[in-house]
Parts: C-alpha cells; sequence; structure tokens
C-alpha cells in the first residue's frame, strides 16, 4: 500500500505554459474557448452560463495548478517544518471570484467573458458551494487555509470529500426540510483527482503478538483512500497550498466476480458500498448505533489517510540523509487537530510508528506528543465526544489497546507527580469507567494529555478551558494551555463581498494594503466625522442593502424595504445562540406597535429583521424556533397597522454565499449567546469588519471585539458569564421573578395570531420543563429585559443617521485584529514553529 511518488519534485519536468495576464483579456477569452471546446464535460457546441462558468474554472485552474506545483517543488526543495491541519469539517464556498481575486485577475477575465458576452457577476452564481462543514468550525477552517497561502506558509490542509455537504434547507409550511445537497453533481472543477496517492485503511480484525514482541493488526476489512488537491491560491503571492481531501474506494480485487455471476449483485460488491458509505455525507445522523460506527469510521479514515501521506512524504524529503531520523519527525511536521475529530491521530501516529516504522512505545510517544496540538471549539457537554469503548475496541483494536496504554500511563504520573490529584483520577482519565456498563473514551482528555499545546479560540473561551473544563490538566501542564482568538480572512470577507466598501476604504486610506495588513484600518478614525465620508460610507452600504432586498424578494417573495434598519441574525439555529430572544423581542415589538395609535407609529424606527440558519435535522426544539420566525413573518409582513415598521424575513438555506450578501447588506446583527456559551462566533467579526453594529452579551469574541471598536460602539446587554451558574440556581430556586413584557409575550405566543402549530415545548423550555432538566437553562427570561432596552438604544442611534454611521465606520476601524492573518501567524509563531517558505 502507498506510493513513493509525492507528486513533481523534478522541477524540470514541468512544462512551460503561457497562462492568463491581467492585461491579455484576448489570451483569457481564448483560453476559455479552449476549455469550452475541449472539456469533456459538455457538447462543444453550447455555450450556455453554466458551460461559461466551468469553462472559465477550468481556465482558471491550469493557472493554479501551475502555481501548486511550483510551491510544492519549492517546499519540497527546501524542507521545512510543515503544519498539516486535519479537520473534517471545511466550508469553502464558492471559489471563482475569490480565485481570479488572489490571482490579480479579475479584470482580466470581466473582460474576456465580455468578449463572450458575458458579465463576471452573473456568471459566478453558476457555482455551487462547497458546503463540507456545518458552521462556524468548518469555515475557520476554511480561512486559515486562505491565510497560511496568503502567508507563505509550509502549511496543508487535510479533510474528507464527502459525496453530499450540509443538507439543502426548504423552509416549507410545515417549517424545515432537508435535502441532500449534490455538489458534486456535475463536477467540481476546483479538484483535481491523484491516482497516485493511495493508502489502505483498515477497520475491525484482530491483533496478533508476534514472537518477536512486535504487534500486527489482521484480518480486517481494507479500504482505499484516494486523494484529490483542490489547490488554494495565496492573495497576491505565488504560493497555492493544497486542501487535500481523502474518497474512500475498494479494489477491482474486492469484487467477487463469482458471487456476481451466480446472481449474488449486492453480495459480490459488499466492500464496495461499505467503502462507498464512508464518504457519502457530511456529519451523519449519530442518534443511532450504525450512524456512529459510521461517524467514527470517517474519522480514523481522514487521520489514517492523512497521517500516512505526512509520514511518506516525510521519508521522501529524509531521503538526502543516509539513514532515516525519526527524531526529525517533529521538528519537519506539526498536526494540528481541528476539535476533537482527529483525535484518532493520535493513536493511529503511534501505531505507525510503532508496528509499521519499528520504534518503541517511549520514542513513539514522546514524536507524537511534541507533534499533535489541540484546539477545542466548545465547552458544551453534549459537544464533548465520548466514544464507547465496546465500539472502538471492535474497530480500531489495535487503537483501544494503544489508548489504554495512554490512559495507564497518564494514572501512574499522576500518582507520583501530583498525589494531590489522587481522589479526581476517576475524573481526568482517558478512559472513563465510572459505569462499567458503558465504558467510555474521552477524546478530549485523550487530546490534552497527548498534545503539546492546547488552545481555546477566544479570551474568555480559553479561560474557561484553563479555569474550569480542563483546570486540573492545567494545574499539572500550565504551559500547554493557549489562546488564538479566531479571526477571518478580510479577502474574502471584506475586499471581494463588499467592492464598494473596499472601494472606499482604498480610497481614504491612499492604499490597499490593508487587504494584508488589517491594522491599517485603524487609520479611518481620522476620517470618523468627515461628511464626505459618511456621504460614500452611507451610500456604499445602501448599495449592498438594496442587492440583500432584491435576493430577499426572489427567494421569500417578501418585499423589504432598503431604508429600513436592517438587522440580521444568521448563524445554526441552537438554542443557546438564543435565536428565540430575537424573535421574542420582535413578537414584542409588534404587539407594541398593534396597539398603538397611528401617531404614536410616527415614531417607530421602521425595521426588517432578518433571520437564517439551518437546525440540525433531529433537533426539535431549533426546529420549532424556525417555524416559529416563519410563521410571525407571515403574520407580520401582512399586517396592515404595521406596513414597513417591522418585516421579519426568514432567510432560506443559509450558507457561504448567502452570507456573502447579508452580512454587507446588514446594519444591525445579533450575537446574543447565553454567555460563556459561544467558544468565539466569528461572524460577529466579518459583520463589524462590514460596518454592522452588534447588539450582544459579553460572549466569545464580543468582549474583543467592544474592545477594540469602542463600548460606545457596542450594544451591549444580558448576564455575564461568571454569573450564570448563580442565576441558574436562583431560577431552579424560584427566586426569579419574570419581568411581565416576558410573560406578556409567551402568552401571546400561546394565544393562537401566530398559527395553530403547537408551540407549548418552546415556552416549556423558558418555564422549567426544558430538555436540559432545569428551567430556562439559556437565562432568556433573565435577559429578556435588558435585551429590550438595548434595542432601545440602538432605534435612539439609528434616529441619528450621522452618529449611526460614525459608529459603522469605527466598527471597521477597530476590526483589524480580527484578521485569520493574525490569527494564523499566532499558531505558526507559538504553537507551530514554521516560518515563512515564498515561492521565488
Ligand atoms: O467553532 C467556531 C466558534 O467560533 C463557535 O463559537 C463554535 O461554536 C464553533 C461538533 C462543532 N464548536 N464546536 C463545533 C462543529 C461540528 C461538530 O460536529 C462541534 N463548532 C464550534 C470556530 O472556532
Amino acid at each position: 500500500g502507498g506510493h513513493d511518488c509525492r507528486g513533481p519534485v523534478k522541477a524540470s519536468l514541468v512544462p512551460t505554459i503561457a497562462h492568463p495576464t491581467p492585461e491579455d483579456s484576448f489570451g483569457v477569452a481564448a483560453n476559455i474557448k479552449y476549455h469550452a471546446h475541449f472539456s469533456p464535460h459538455f457538447s462543444p457546441v453550447k455555450f450556455e452560463p453554466e458551460q461559461a462558468f466551468y469553462s472559465t474554472a477550468e481556465s482558471v485552474r491550469d493557472t493554479l495548478i501551475q502555481r501548486w506545483n511550483e510551491t510544492y517543488a519549492h517546499f519540497h526543495e527546501v524542507n521545512p517544518k510543515q503544519t498539516y491541519y486535519l479537520s473534517m469539517e471545511y466550508l469553502q464556498g464558492r471559489a471563482l471570484t475569490n480565485a481570479v481575486g488572489n490571482l490579480g485577475l479579475t479584470d482580466a477575465y470581466a473582460a474576456a467573458l465580455n468578449r463572450l458576452g458575458y458579465e463576471l457577476e452573473n456568471i459566478v452564481e453558476q457555482e455551487r458551494d462547497a458546503a463540507l462543514g456545518n458552521g462556524g468550525l468548518g469555515r475557520l477552517a476554511s480561512c486559515f487555509l486562505d491565510s497560511m497561502a496568503t502567508l507563505n506558509l509550509p502549511a496543508w490542509g487535510y479533510g474528507l470529500r464527502y459525496k453530499y455537504g450540509l443538507f439543502m434547507q426548504k423552509i416549507t409550511s410545515k417549517g424545515q426540510e432537508e435535502y441532500a445537497e449534490d455538489w458534486l453533481e456535475k463536477f467540481s472543477p476546483w479538484e483535481i483527482v491523484r491516482h497516485d496517492i493511495v493508502y489502505p485503511i483498515q477497520f475491525f480484525g484482530e491483533v496478533q503478538a508476534q514472537p518477536n514482541g512486535s504487534v500486527k493488526w489482521i484480518n480486517g476489512e481494507v479500504i482505499q483512500a484516494l486523494a484529490y488537491d483542490v489547490p488554494i491560491p495565496g492573495y497576491k503571492t505565488k504560493n497555492t497550498i493544497s486542501l487535500r481531501i481523502w474518497d474512500a474506494r475498494a479494489s477491482a480485487k474486492d469484487f467477487d466476480l463469482y458471487a456476481f455471476n451466480d446472481g449474488h449483485h449486492e453480495k459480490a460488491a459488499h466492500l464496495h458500498s461499505k467503502a462507498s458509505q464512508i464518504c457519502t455525507i457530511l456529519y451523519p445522523g449519530d442518534t443511532t448505533e450504525d450512524g456512529k460506527l459510521l461517524r467514527l469510521k470517517q474519522q480514523y479514515f481522514l487521520c489514517s489517510a492523512s497521517l500516512q501521506d505526512i509520514i511518506a512524504r516525510f521519508k521522501e524529503r529524509q531521503k538526502d540523509s543516509n539513514s532515516l531520523n525519526w527524531r526529525q519527525f517533529p521538528n519537519k511536521v506539526a498536526v494540528q487537530m481541528n476539535d476533537t475529530h482527529p483525535t484518532l491521530g493520535i493513536p493511529e501516529l503511534m501505531r505507525l510508528l510503532m508496528d509499521i516504522e519499528g520504534l518503541g512505545w517511549d520514542e513513539a510517544w514522546s514524536i507524537t506528543s511534541s507533534t499533535v496540538a489541540y484546539t477545542n471549539h466548545t465547552v458544551l457537554p453534549e459537544a464533548l465526544e465520548k466514544w464507547p469503548q465496546s465500539v472502538l475496541a471492535k474497530l480500531l483494536p489495535r487503537h483501544m489497546e494503544i489508548i489504554a496504554e495512554i490512559d495507564k500511563q497518564f494514572q501512574a504520573l499522576l500518582h507520583t507527580k501530583r498525589p494531590d490529584l489522587e481522589s479526581k483520577i476517576s475524573d481526568l482519565r482517558v478512559i472513563d469507567s465510572s459505569n462499567p456498563n458503558k465504558v467510555v473514551i474521552r477524546m478530549a482528555h485523550l487530546c490534552v494529555i497527548s498534545s503539546h499545546t492546547v488552545n481555546g479560540v477566544a479570551e474568555l473561551h480559553s479561560n474557561i478551558l484553563k479555569n474550569e473544563l480542563f483546570s486540573d490538566f492545567s494545574s499539572l501542564w500550565p504551559h500547554k494551555f493557549q489562546n488564538k482568538t479566531n479571526g477571518i480572512t478580510p479577502r474574502r470577507w471584506l475586499r471581494f463581498c463588499s467592492p464598494e466598501l473596499s472601494t472606499i476604504i482604498t480610497k481614504w486610506l491612499r492604499t490597499d494594503k490593508w487587504v494584508t495588513n488589517l491594522d491599517l484600518l485603524r487609520g479611518l478614525r481620522e476620517f470618523a466625522n468627515d461628511k464626505q465620508l459618511h456621504k460614500e460610507w452611507a451610500a456604499a452600504k445602501l448599495a449592498a442593502k438594496v442587492r440583500l432586498a432584491t435576493y430577499i424578494l426572489e427567494v421569500t417573495g417578501v418585499k423589504v424595504d432598503p431604508s429600513t434598519l436592517f438587522d440580521t441574525q444568521i448563524k445554526r439555529i441552537h438554542e443557546y445562540k438564543r435565536q428565540l430572544l430575537n424573535i421574542m423581542g420582535v413578537i414584542y415589538r409588534y404587539k407594541k406597535i398593534k396597539e398603538m395609535s397611528p401617531e404614536q407609529r410616527i415614531s417607530v424606527v421602521p425595521r426588517t429583521v432578518m433571520l437564517g440558519g439551518k437546525a440540525f435535522a433531529t433537533y426539535a426544539q431549533a426546529k420549532r424556533i424556525v417555524k416559529l420566525v416563519t410563521d410571525v413573518g407571515a403574520v407580520v409582513n401582512n399586517d396592515p397597522d404595521v406596513g414597513d415598521l417591522l418585516k421579519v424575513v426568514f432567510i432560506p438555506n443559509y450558507n457561504v454565499t448567502v452570507a456573502e450578501l447579508a452580512i454587507p447588506g446588514s446594519e444591525l446583527s445579533q450575537h446574543i449567546s447565553t454567555a460563556g456559551m459561544e467558544a468565539s462566533g466569528t461572524s460577529n467579526m466579518k459583520f463589524a469588519l462590514n460596518g454592522c453594529l452588534i447588539i450582544g452579551t459579553l460572549d466569545g469574541a464580543n468582549v474583543e471585539i467592544r474592545e477594540e471598536i469602542g463600548e460606545e460602539n457596542f450594544f451591549l446587554f444580558g448576564a455575564r458569564a461568571d454569573d450564570i451558574v448563580r442565576l441558574r440556581k436562583e431560577r431552579e430556586q424560584g427566586k426569579f421573578t419574570p419581568d411581565p413584557r416576558f410573560e406578556e409575550t409567551q402568552d401571546y405566543i400561546l394565544s393562537g395570531v401566530f398559527g395553530s402549530f403547537n408551540y407549548q415545548p418552546l415556552i416549556d423550555s423558558l418555564e422549567g420543563n426544558s430538555g436540559y432538566g432545569r428551567g430556562d437553562y439559556f437565562l432568556v427570561g433573565y435577559d429578556f429585559p435588558s435585551y429590550l432596552d438595548a434595542k432601545a438604544k440602538v432605534d435612539e442611534a439609528y434616529i441619528d443617521q450621522d452618529k449611526w454611521t460614525k459608529m459603522s465606520i469605527l466598527s471597521t476601524a477597530g476590526s483589524g485584529k480580527f484578521s485569520s492573518d493574525r490569527t494564523i501567524r499566532q499558531y505558526a509563531k507559538d504553537i507551530w514553529h514554521i516560518e515563512e517558505c515564498q515561492v521565488p
């Protein structure tokens, strides 16, 4: 298994091809036509927008491949330490605008398409989103890749090539419905299959001790991992790195021709169908045992393929030295685990080093634990992965042995080093055997014990890790714990999604260097009161609002007025994110407007409230929230008493592309999670960067955003993280008197004005009958009054448009810190210890 060829390392083999240049739109057009004609995917006589998109993308891809090859050859020659980002999720979205923008070829391709009778803006709309992720964690991985490439870092991403990405959401009268998202239905022009990069991946079987003391894992089910490379271009640099995604295959020798000819068609292809299941879908439902097993198989598949590939590359690049020096491994390889999903990389690296490469435990452990690092992205107990020991032992018997040994040695360490923690050993172990009938593996503990560095994703979150969730580990290994506040790529999230605002920023700063040095945005502060800038700024925001309004009319049929306050909450639907708080605020506002006289209504600040996001298919409470929002919209939007004073829109099928439209087009955004529960949030950063004001709690990265843009520019409300435990206890003990406005809103929901759907379970969650066992776990009732106060402050600020525009400019000006370039530089310096490796 495995191959030695790691790619085009011989520069002499790289052909010189004339690639499109910014000046030569003729050449670009000819290149696009070439692809339209010779592409095997469509008949050559057609040149509809769809063909125009694919041939444009293929033309761009040629340039990317060339740069990818040069980058690979350069890394190979320099042989620096390289980072490998292991993630089960990447939310790439569309690639065309980003690719031509990073290559500096936007104008050339726009002009070329013009010659062919098209507009680039329309052609990019043909591309499907690559949605190989759920939300923030996946999008973060994609922003990180963009920054790694732009910063010329030797770094690669590894992931899985899911056939179906995150489901497509349709909103019907029943609420949310899910459909498979077939992003590969035609094909993806951005992936390059590598038929020479294939590794065997084993499942099940048994462990057999050898006479010489070594161990063999035999009799398993073996399938193949096949590599696809998605080139990731940096901005204004030649460096183009790889997102390598694995697909699962069975080989021809696994096909039972005799069985097939005997008419046992399914049995004959048994292993083939098993293999094809692995990469069928992002996050298979894990409510069933089969679903759980499949998810675990996916995780192992990613880890094993990636580590075999990393080791093969390490060996290849060590070839020049006389003998393989495994001690060099941590000096050449950094592995970053995106949450605990790739934890199996730890026992897998141990296994490969010991069972395949012949190293002893101590050396393998020393290498592994100085190679891997772990990022935690959540403290929600239900999201902390735990796998039943029985399942692991069956699927990966050798890995279970290795995990048991790590657990054993950790206990021994505590015995000798920290007798004071003796009583806590059972809480800290990797293996939780407190319930002998259900022994489980705590993946986060395995990560913390085995990693050289553990980090959270915002200051507040990292402090919670250090002082609460992992406090005993941090007393044992204080040096392990770090913070790396998340960031977003300013290319996609400002430069390309807000062309009008970008032009203005470049004009006033007299440079476009802010695109790679976002701290320069600070320079806008100087002009925060300038009337001319205000005029231009407001016009740019209005243009984006008009675009969003047009889209909303198209997908929902609701006409929204771009002169109203655009107030947006878009993110996964989850009780802790409190979309329920938002919609209850809207409902209260609606009721008050209804009660007003026409004269009183004149003073109401007209608002368009937009919500969007997907609810996990089996998360009933989240689905009820979606249903409530659409029901409220149906009533409010058609109420003649209300008119344009209030509109409520649910934006369907929220994804990266929708975000690129909705974020620039918003003026206010809601980040209103219960304090201490949102690890960071990253859409808050995107909104602030685009001049949207934030109404929010002191949670996650909100804390740092408020610090950067100034507390006077942030609409703060709600309980603090430190108070949450006490408040929950008080609530439980009945020491809480709800605000009358909160009760009024609950009664109004139950009164039936919004239709006949049963909202009782939602109201119950606020009352003491929630799934969490305690009343109003997310403290919607406690925060409701201060939320309404903060909304009143928003209205006040919005009436004074000059004040609002100033606050908007200051939001953008204060967003420099939240560039993923800053985040990645910190990872590179403090965790990975890697350096720039720029292609000449
Ligand atoms: O990761 C983002 C943060 O900005 C968000 O605050 C955080 O909620 C998000 C299991 C997750 N944490 N955990 C997940 C994703 C998929 C899954 O199967 C958990 N996502 C986050 C980036 O740091």
